[in-house]
């Protein structure tokens, strides 16, 4: 029956924890996929997720069924994370909010939604580069994909001028897709000054801003400063959409919890456009899982786990940022003469090192050094044990 099928390529990024296992290799590094580890290199349960996971537990809850948007508290807990507390759009209740399937499953969500009822156009244009699993989310939902340029490979920095130019370009009413922070894969961001100019030119271009949040308190370590893009926009004036995941800052990755909201001009578009995600979401999944999202809305909820978590996601934004600097300092050891200053610059949980193609091949082959073909490397997952063996291996392959 299946003779007509073809082989896929494995996925880009999962692929490589594939090779990685496979490798026997004990000074082995797994810098592909975009998960923390801590100075031990082991998965981190953060004792805040602990803590409300314990509490859940002692309250007894049953196991019914959440409605079509998920946990009520989880969705304005999360919306209140990345608007701000004193957020105008809330108290006018003016967002619909949605639970997901975690950030994938809140693009989808989106997606479909823009697909089937964003009026003026089926076009979303992406940073180049962007995180792999945009263009399928966005393509599968019958949309069209473009590009504007983001990064400088000379520079290993943000082409603003190269970003305005194209922006400048994009056809009125089409949709744009901005990290809201840590840019993934490249960690480079526009400077506060940039994103004011950003949503300026995003304005006057008429584009639909499409925000992709999956980092917010991994760049710098407070939630409130990551949150500045999101927030610029919506003070200018911009009615956005935003996905939201809580993969990296609450650590919980396979628990799936992440939203979707859109921002509406009052509170009749908001109940027409709530009543149609629904529709989306009620043949894809009927109702996300509540566990994960009851934990973040315990964290979010209650003041004292509230500022425990923000303590523990800046160690693990202050974790990383150290790993970078030892990085750096390690080339420099190994008596390398590139400019390394990038690792330093560039923010959140990835570093684009620079590596081309065949240094990255080299480096796993020799150094059991496994990363994405692109030179991306997750700096969560260097640790003080082998940040030295990792400045090694990359001197050795780019000298
Ligand atoms: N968007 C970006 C830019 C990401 O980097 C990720 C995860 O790496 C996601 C969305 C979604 O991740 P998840 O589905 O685990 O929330
Ligand atoms: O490393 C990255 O960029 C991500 C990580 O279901 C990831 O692709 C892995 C699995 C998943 C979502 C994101």
């Amino acid at each position: 029956i299946w003779s007509n099928v073809e082989m896929g390529p494995p996925d880009a990024i999962l692929g490589v924890t594939e090779a990685f296992k496979a490798d026997s290799n004990p000074k082995k590094m797994n810098l592909g996929v975009g998960a923390y580890r801590d100075d031990a290199g082991k998965p981190y349960v953060l004792p805040s997720v602990k803590q409300a996971e314990q509490e859940i537990v002692s309250a007894g809850l049953d196991k019914e069924y959440a409605g079509i948007i998920g946990v009520p508290d989880f969705n304005s807990a999360a919306i209140k994370l990345a608007l701000g507390e004193d957020s105008q759009v809330i108290k006018d209740k003016l967002n619909v909010t949605t639970q997901a399937l975690s950030g994938t499953g809140a693009l989808r969500v989106g997606a479909n939604f823009f697909s089937k009822w964003y009026g003026p156009s089926k076009t979303i244009w992406l940073p180049t580069p962007s995180w792999g699993n945009h263009t399928p989310i966005f393509k599968h939902a019958g949309m069209n994909v473009s590009a504007y340029r983001y990064y400088d490979p000379k520079t290993c920095g943000l082409d603003f001028q190269g970003a305005l130019e194209d922006i400048k370009k994009i056809p009125e009413g089409d949709i744009i897709m901005l990290h809201a922070c840590a840019h993934n894969p490249t960690g480079v961001d526009p400077k506060p000054e940039q994103w004011q100019e950003l949503s300026q030119v995003i304005k006057a271009r008429k584009l639909f801003p499409f925000f992709d949040s999956a980092y917010q308190g991994f760049a710098s370590g407070d939630t409130d400063m990551d949150a500045f893009s999101v927030r610029t926009f919506i003070k200018d004036g911009h009615q956005i959409a935003l996905t939201q995941s809580f993969s990296k800052n609450m650590g919980l990755y396979g628990e799936r919890v992440g939203a979707l909201s859109i921002v509406c001009n009052d509170t009749d578009e908001a109940a027409r456009v709530m009543s149609q995600v629904k529709i989306i979401i009620r043949p894809m999944y009927s109702n996300p899982p509540i566990h994960g999202a009851r934990i973040a809305a315990k964290i979010l909820n209650t003041p004292a786990l509230n500022k425990q978590w923000l303590g523990e996601v800046k160690g693990m934004a202050d974790r990383i940022i150290s790993m970078r600097t030892r990085l750096q300092d390690g080339l420099k050891r190994e008596g390398s003469s590139r400019n390394w200053q990038h690792i330093t610059d560039q923010i959140g949980m990835f570093c684009f090192t620079g590596l081309n193609p065949q240094q990255v091949e080299r480096i796993t082959k020799e150094f059991s050094v496994y990363l994405t073909k692109d030179g991306r490397i997750s700096v969560a997952g260097v640790s003080s044990n082998n940040v030295d063996y990792l400045a090694h291996a990359i001197h050795q392959v780019t000298k």
